[in-house]
């Protein structure tokens, strides 16, 4: 899955794509290099930032998710309101992608399960404005996996088909970095629970922490990230993920392929399709 953010305050794209027609260019150029799915949103969700509205996420990610639906790519719809999910839908996009797992907005999940589309339920635990604060877990695997199979129970209880649901645990929602490295080391776990697992390391602030200047202390921007997210992919897939999300496509796809290959001949039947 290829990242399209089409908003000002993306901590990974800063505002690179905010004018549509950048927006298109750049699913379309996802797409050409091995997207399967490319995943537009309009709502910024690094940590402090404020909800842009209703009318201004739609006016953000109509455009770009008809025109590219238009061209032919998969589109994935990354919003957590029903009303956008719904009229992006409308608009040829195939997948929603709801990182509040359907908290966010009580008509989510009715909207997925009349649509009959597939549906990513990430781990949230509260708006980005304030979701540091609810970084607290006993143990976060077993909190993270029961309080996604809760989200399960409900989309299945929305009616919305079990084959149609994947999971995500959601790195850096209401999560540390050592919270994110903890679910990365167990994220068999996560799949052992029998949904198909997406997983959105790219360009994440822990990766900028751990890959800091040792001279100077100071975070890898995003974008030296890269090469990092790319290992993390083949990592993420060898555990059996369904899914990375990422925002160059080139690396992390040779990535997956490398362990799909890898994971063939250890005869795990593991693959990532
Ligand atoms: N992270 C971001 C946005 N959308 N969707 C899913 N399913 N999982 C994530 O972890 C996730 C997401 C924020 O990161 P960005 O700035 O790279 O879009």
């Amino acid at each position: 899955m290829g990242v399209v953010n089409v908003t000002p305050d993306s901590f990974s794209d800063g505002g690179r794509w905010f004018e549509p027609g950048d927006a298109v260019t750049q699913g379309l150029r996802l797409a050409a290099q091995g997207a399967d799915l490319v995943d537009v949103g309009g709502e910024s969700t690094r940590p402090g930032a404020e909800r842009p509205s209703v009318e201004e996420e739609l006016r953000r990610v109509l455009p770009v998710v008809r025109e590219l639906a238009a061209a032919g790519v998969t589109v994935s719809i990354d919003t957590m309101r029903a009303d956008v999910a719904a009229q992006s839908l409308d608009n040829g996009a195939s997948l929603v992608n709801d990182v509040s797992g359907g908290r966010a907005d009580p008509g989510m999940l009715g909207v997925v399960a009349d649509a009959e589309v597939p549906v990513v339920l990430m781990h949230w635990r509260g708006h980005s404005a304030h979701m540091q604060e609810l970084a607290e877990y006993e143990d976060v695997v077993d909190d993270v996996r029961r309080e996604l199979l809760a989200r399960l129970d409900k989309a299945l209880e929305a009616g919305i088909a079990r084959d149609r649901i994947a999971i995500d645990p959601g790195l850096g929602f209401a999560k540390t970095g050592d919270h994110n490295w903890t679910l990365l080391a167990h994220l068999r776990e996560i799949v052992d629970l029998g949904s198909p697992v997406l997983v959105a390391a790219s360009r994440k602030a822990f990766l900028g922490r751990l890959l800091a200047d040792p001279t100077t202390g100071e975070d890898r921007p995003p974008d030296g990230r890269d090469a990092a997210t790319a290992v993390l992919s083949t990592m993420i897939a060898l555990a059996g993920a369904w899914c990375v999300r990422v925002h160059e496509v080139p690396a992390s796809l040779d990535a997956v392929r490398l362990a799909t290959r890898w994971g063939i001949e250890v005869g795990e039947g593991r693959s990532v399709t």
